[in-house]
């Protein structure tokens, strides 16, 4: 078992934020508990849900702060609740980029009842798609207000652990 003070690369405490898309390669692949995997479009992302959440804000301690923003796309709870049976039991998910910067989000993260502003898979930014140059598949986390180190741009892999 690790030590409980183990550093987790997916919970970052700074980062140097990468300005620019790491390849030209935009697949996204889900791996599931079972370890299947899934290729993923906007496509896709687009036949489920859309929630839009306004006044969404990039606050990097480096450059200064974005915003507002309306941020649109999948509910990442609403995501995975279409990939996984009903009855699968899942326990965090690690939403990375191609650039290895990610995130982990625990399972009791996304089921906070009270959360009118829920993490998002976003493709679209006040409206018009995403550019792959501001991140195309964009993990939004509305609460995060101090910095901008869950707002993966250029998602890759998202993998639902059991
Ligand atoms: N894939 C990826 N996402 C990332 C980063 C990164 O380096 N790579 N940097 C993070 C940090 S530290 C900041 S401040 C913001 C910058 O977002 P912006 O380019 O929209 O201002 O992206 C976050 N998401
Ligand atoms: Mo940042």
């Amino acid at each position: 078992m690790k030590p409980h003070h183990t550093h987790d690369p997916l919970q970052p405490h700074q980062h140097e934020p990468n300005p620019a898309p790491p390849t030209d390669d935009s697949t996204i692949t889900v791996t599931l508990p079972d370890r299947t995997q899934h290729s993923v479009t906007v496509a896709n992302l687009a036949q489920l849900p859309l929630t839009a959440i306004p006044n969404c804000y990039i606050v990097s301690t480096g450059h200064g702060t974005s915003g507002p923003f309306t941020f649109g796309g999948v509910q990442l709870r609403h995501f995975i609740e279409a990939y996984l049976s009903p009855k699968a039991n899942w326990s965090q998910v690690e939403v990375i980029s191609a650039d290895g910067f990610g995130n982990r989000v625990l399972a009791q993260e996304l089921t906070e009842p009270d959360s009118d502003r829920p993490m998002l898979l976003s493709y679209l930014l006040n409206g018009e798609p995403l550019t792959r140059e501001a991140g195309l598949v964009r993990l939004i986390v509305p609460s995060e207000k101090d910095d901008a180190l869950r707002q993966v741009k250029w998602v890759a892999q998202i993998n639902i652990l059991a």
